[in-house]
């Protein structure tokens, strides 16, 4: 079976649960479309989990985007308070927007980490893809953080940007492949800003799954391709 889930952000126990609600086994494959990182309190024991997991598929998203580009420069410094020293002013600016979008919980766990713990979880995070292709029964699957910016139908997908993927407010009422039988797995938005309530959203083709974990009131989701079943924690 193949799953997929986003916007976990540091909620390791809704997560933990989610696994065992799945009953996930080394038979299934489960992509997780980005935004593990920052917001809940255990962004990194999440990353650590994900790491163990070979049928564990990673895609980025701008939460870990913004890490990257601040960590890449200075992941040995970080303090066990969570606060990095560098002297780049360069890095001003990539670490005053991911400190203004909730890096303070992944800081604070890379804090208490060994450098060698450090430098796996940094390796780890590059590893990330931009977006996947996954093909399940008689159906097409893009996975991506966030949608597509700039869309045009004739434009190759590895002609896309990160920016262009993960930051994108991609708009669920609009079918972007002609396609019936290709849908767009995206997180980043969370349904409850675009229907009020906290479910995955189905709407022409784009499958919505960020169910805002961790926001008050919000759930994880995460959906079964093989027959859209959803499961909630
Ligand atoms: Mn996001």
């Amino acid at each position: 079976m193949t799953y997929v889930m986003s916007d976990i952000h540091g909620m390791y126990e809704k997560y933990m649960k989610m696994l065992a609600l799945i009953e996930l086994s080394d038979k299934d494959t489960l992509y997780i479309i980005g935004d593990v990182l920052d917001r809940g309190s255990q962004p990194i024991r999440i990353l650590q989990d994900m790491m163990q997991r070979p049928n564990v598929i990673p895609i980025i998203g701008n939460h870990e985007l913004m890490a990257l580009n601040v960590l890449e420069k200075c992941i040995d410094s970080v303090t066990a308070d969570g606060l990095a020293s560098y002297d780049d002013n360069e890095l001003n600016e990539a670490y005053l927007l991911w400190q203004l979008n909730g890096c303070r919980t992944t800081m604070e766990n890379i804090g208490r980490l060994s450098i060698a713990e450090r430098r796996k979880i940094l390796e780890f995070l590059r590893s990330f893809a931009l977006y996947k292709n996954v093909n399940v029964n008689e159906k097409k699957f893009i996975l991506v953080h966030a949608g597509f910016e700039n869309f045009d139908k004739d434009r190759p997908l590895d002609s896309y940007t990160a920016d262009e993927l993960i930051w994108c407010r991609h708009d669920p009422g609009e079918r972007y492949f002609d396609d019936e039988n290709i849908y767009v797995v995206a997180g980043h938005t969370p349904t409850v800003k675009l229907t009020g309530k906290p479910y995955v959203l189905h709407r022409s083709g784009n499958i919505f799954i960020d169910c805002g974990a961790c926001m008050k009131g919000g759930k994880l989701a995460c959906v079964r391709l093989d027959d859209f079943m959803e499961y909630y924690a």
